[in-house]
């Protein structure tokens, strides 16, 4: 039997859920603290163009998953009860590769106790037991006397509204990520490479940072959200209104602290995974350990008046993306930044290409540590009135909403903030054109028929009715007794 797999690099995965790319020391944030995450930039190459192609988290996940995106894996929309695709699998390729392979914290995929190729799961599903399947994060709290209590602080897992976390430190979600993914590195097999995922739940609401976390921001100054005109125009796009109307502005003193406790969540992250790093250390193998840190995709945390995810702004779909090679390599030049256009497809080729093993044919992706770059990237949310699309060519950024025919230019080398709309501009009508074109190639499905002739005509816009939130975006309720599992699991119990 050959050895040569031990002499493979160990990997471990870092995804965490909601986080935008800007929102880090090293993208030059100066609010936050994330100095582990910038270690690891400075430790290895970061990659600030960097999208998610569909910046919704079951779509998302499968990309990471698959290597591909929605047209090959089958959703661009949020399907709770869709199963994998029929495609090689980045965890199954690994194991098949020889690696032990765990997953640790959140897949979103279904059946929710779906491996998708992992040797392991354990799994933290934000409370979507009505999906069927045990919970082990839920398991964990009823066996520390606090069964069914995750969601006894009342906040709700798509909103804004925040509290401190309502129970002990050790059992929140993000210490027991932390906890179970290190025990999997201390009970590895040393006769295999490991491949260890370790997906946390948060920045993602509900926004519970631990007390010391919030504290250490209390007094801080902190960033606002970006404004912009084109946000506050009467003829804004179907889906921006509802999305704006959905989640009324916060007042600036209530704002202000949201904000710092959804950075106090980042930062409690960001420390946690120095108890990754120094397992990885005290087992001898971290200079053997290629890291990837990455998002889903961001949150626009109130940027032009919205919230949340599905759009192609920055805060929304830009995400980190830091790749750390094994010690000593040649292959990537510590502290370097790479600006090519990258999505969280090139995720399963990139890990394939450094671990030496053959990307399956079904991945779209590029490796980003190649020479092959793509020239376009095209993104899509959605389908019907809330549909959007996106292009970029790395400097200009083109956004479609069908609904309405109405587009959106956005100098991203200029104004990364994307503040002004450029596409009125006629100066730049060439620019527009140019883009509309690639991206009337990247269009299928149900898109084609607001395509007419090669002219984009889209569709007529809803007329506008004030959305009702009755169930306050996805709001858990008790736990325990645990619930039953639904007869309709397609049920959406909040965007994740
Ligand atoms: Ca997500």
């Amino acid at each position: 039997m050959s050895s040569a797999p031990a002499k493979r690099p160990h990997v471990l995965f870092i995804t965490v859920d909601q986080w935008p790319g800007h929102l880090f020391g090293f993208a030059g944030n100066p609010f936050i603290e994330t100095p582990t995450i910038d270690n690891l930039a400075r430790s290895g190459v970061s990659f600030p163009n960097t999208w998610s192609p569909c910046p919704i988290c079951i779509p998302a996940r499968r990309t990471i998953m698959t290597g591909s995106t929605s047209r090959k894996h089958g959703d661009r929309i949020f399907q709770p009860a869709l199963p994998m695709p029929d495609m090689p699998t980045l965890a199954g390729v690994f194991t098949r590769a020889g690696y032990q392979t765990s997953a640790t914290g959140k897949l979103h995929v279904y059946p929710t106790r779906d491996r998708i190729g992992f040797e392991e799961a354990f799994i933290a599903e934000e409370g979507r037991s009505h999906l069927g399947g045990v919970d082990d994060y839920e398991i964990f709290l009823a066996e520390n006397g606090c069964a069914g209590q995750q969601f006894m602080h009342g906040m709700s897992n798509n909103e804004y509204s925040w509290r401190t976390w309502h129970l002990d430190e050790k059992l929140h979600m993000t210490n027991w990520i932390t906890q179970t993914a290190a025990k999997n590195i201390r009970r590895r097999d040393p006769g295999r490479p490991g491949f260890w995922y370790v997906s946390y739940t948060q920045p993602h609401p509900p926004i519970v940072p631990l007390s010391a976390y919030f504290d250490r921001y209390r007094q801080r100054n902190i960033d606002g959200p970006r404004q912009s005109e084109w946000s506050q125009a009467k003829d804004l796009p179907y889906a921006l209104a509802i999305n704006q109307h959905l989640k009324p502005p916060l007042p600036p003193e209530q704002y202000n602290d949201m904000r710092r406790a959804f950075y106090a969540q980042c930062t409690h992250i960001d420390h946690q995974i120095r108890l990754l790093i120094g397992s990885l250390r005290e087992e001898g193998i971290l200079d053997d350990t290629i890291i990837v840190f990455t998002s889903d995709h961001g949150d626009m945390l109130g940027d032009h008046g919205m919230y949340a995810k599905r759009y192609f702004y920055q805060g929304s779909a830009q995400v980190p993306m830091i790749v750390v090679d094994r010690a000593n390599s040649t292959r990537i030049q510590p502290g370097s930044v790479d600006n090519r256009l990258v999505g969280l497809q090139d995720i399963m080729p990139t890990l394939l290409t450094l671990c030496d093993i053959d990307v399956p044919e079904s991945c779209d992706g590029l490796p980003v540590i190649g020479e092959q770059q793509r020239s376009t990237f095209y993104g899509e949310s959605l389908e019907g009135p809330l549909a959007s699309r996106m292009l970029t060519d790395g400097r200009y950024k083109l956004l479609w909403y069908p609904a309405g025919n109405h587009f959106q230019l956005f100098d991203l080398l200029n104004d990364p903030g994307e503040q002004h709309d450029l596409y009125p501009q006629k100066a730049l009508q060439e620019v527009s054109t140019r883009l509309q074109e690639a991206l009337l190639h990247e269009l299928y499905g149900s898109d084609l028929a607001w395509i007419k002739n090669g002219e984009f005509v889209g569709c007529e816009a809803p007329e506008f009715v004030t959305p009702v939130n009755r169930g306050l975006s996805g709001q858990r309720g008790i736990h325990f007794p645990p619930l039953a599992t639904s007869s309709d699991p397609g049920q959406v119990v909040g965007f994740g």
